[in-house]
């Protein structure tokens, strides 16, 4: 078998000593790494200030060796903050009023990509087969053939791929689009994201679809494909059960005084949906006075990106709007809505996941959607919450069992609340089951499987 080698943004070093378990993504590649030995590469997340970084930091375990470079500051600026997540992302997402295109950050972009592959290319051998993570590195594969490699390389997309119209508002659309064309395989979330791919080669006329999952474009032929992330299914419910035990499961549990538990859980960003998300509870409420006192809506929220101007300022919006409800709603003894701005810990996580009667889980717009898969996961088999879920989210191409809601929709997800909070059990098992199967026969294991055997068979 040949060997591996990944490329990602960031590279989860596996921590000495550490005992929280990592994401399921993780697990899944360094299982992969760990039986065809191999080489994970990617950005240390540190700056080597004005200097050009020094060689690879090269770390080895086992059979895996990490190897991960510093950027420069305006590489970090124009590449990551600029390019990556004020272009790529929220343009990738729908949001073309928060696109900021600059010329710079597009060639900063472009230069750390052909950076990676310099770092990278003197690591490869002839038959390694490359795999490469996410928007930030579009262009790696090309650079990597300008330098005469002739590997297997395959890419794939972790968030959406957006219809013609909203891409082609990006000026470098055209360089995009023909840096994918130097993959041998490039996978997307779903069957939609890889349509609005098929749709993007017609409508510039840059490229065919020649039928069995094949495209030529750019003069060159590739596959594309939908393999949908999974998580560690059988591994996070049993994680999930223990942690029912765990101390700060149990204050919770006490601390919600037998009111049901509605949870939340999402980075900070607006693809998230979070403003539009408090709104339906605030309806919710509003409109069944019955619950008033009656159930804690539990959102809890890491901050990411806050450099990223928007990202700052959503901090502030949430936050001030989940104050605005309490004051509105809230009595001497019954706090709404608890909003945490912070990331807890995995088995805290697991646990709180399975205390939830519903989950809910609302992006305007997501590639997949991890929460909802791990929520589904962490319930109790013989009484299980509901999952309330957006039909925007790659995950409800799978998750048939959930209730879909359009979260645009306020009075439409708070109708959905209050349907998953009065559920029967029997239907609730029955919805349950079906997510169950479907997610411990699609984990991230069979994932990564899937796509490699499709790239290098
Ligand atoms: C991108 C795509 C796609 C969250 N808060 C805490 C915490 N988390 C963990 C969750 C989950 C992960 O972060 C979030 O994954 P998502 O899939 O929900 O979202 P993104 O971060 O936007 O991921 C997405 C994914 O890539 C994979 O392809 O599904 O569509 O946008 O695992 O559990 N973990 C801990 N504490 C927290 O407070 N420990």
């Amino acid at each position: 078998m040949s060997r591996l080698v990944v490329v990602s943004n960031r590279v989860p070093v596996p921590e000495k000593g550490g005992i929280a378990p990592a994401g399921g993504l993780a697990v899944a590649l360094k299982a992969a790494l760990e039986e065809r030995g191999g080489i994970w590469m990617g950005w240390s997340g540190n700056s080597s200030g004005a200097q050009e970084p020094e060689k690879l930091k090269e770390i080895q375990q086992g059979n895996i060796t990490y190897a991960l470079t510093d950027l420069t500051d305006t590489d970090v600026e124009e590449y990551y903050h600029g390019f990556a997540n004020r272009v790529l992302w929220p343009i990738c997402h729908y949001r073309l009023d928060l696109a900021e295109y600059g010329r710079k950050e597009m060639a900063g972009y472009f230069r750390v990509n052909r950076f990676f592959a310099h770092r990278l290319a003197p690591l490869i051998k002839p038959d390694d087969v490359i795999w490469v993570h996410d928007y930030h590195l579009i262009p790696l594969a090309a650079e990597l053939r300008q330098m005469g490699l002739k590997n297997k390389i395959g890419f794939f997309l972790h968030i959406p791929w957006p219809p013609a119209d909203v891409l082609f508002t990006m000026p470098v659309h055209e360089e995009i689009m023909r840096g994918l064309s130097h993959y041998d395989l490039v996978g997307f979330q779903t069957d939609h994201d890889l349509e609005n791919f098929a749709g993007c080669l017609r409508r510039e006329g840059i490229g065919d679809e020649l039928g069995d999952g094949r495209f030529s474009s750019h003069g060159r032929t590739f596959k594309g494909g939908a393999y949908s992330i999974g998580i560690e299914t059988a591994a996070f419910a049993e994680f999930a059960r223990k942690s029912a035990t765990h101390s700060m499961v149990r204050k919770a549990r006490e601390s919600i005084e037998g009111r049901s538990l509605i949870i939340g859980v999402d980075r900070l960003d607006y693809s998230k949906g979070l403003t539009q998300r408090i709104d339906a509870f605030e309806h919710f409420i509003l409109t069944n006075p019955a619950q008033q006192g009656r159930v804690t809506y539990l959102q809890i929220t890491p901050k990411s990106r806050s450099e990223v101007p928007e990202y700052e300022a959503m901090q502030r919006t949430v936050a001030e709007q989940a104050g605005r409800v309490n004051g509105a709603l809230g009595s001497v003894d019954w706090v709404p809505i608890r909003y945490i701005n912070r990331s807890v810990g995995r088995p805290i996580l697991a646990g709180l996941y399975r205390l939830g009667k519903a989950g809910l889980v609302t992006p305007l717009r997501d590639g997949m959607n991890l929460v909802a898969k791990e929520y589904v996961a962490a319930q109790d088999p013989e009484d299980p919450g509901v999952l309330v879920l957006s039909r925007f989210a790659g995950a409800a191409r799978q998750l048939k069992g959930a209730l879909l809601v359009n979260p645009y929709d306020i009075e439409g997800t708070a109708n959905a609340l209050a349907r998953a909070l009065s559920m029967p059990l029997e239907e609730r098992q029955e919805r349950w089951k079906v997510m169950m199967d479907q997610l411990l026969e699609f984990d991230v294991s069979r994932w990564c499987r899937d796509f490699l055997t499709d790239l290098a068979p």
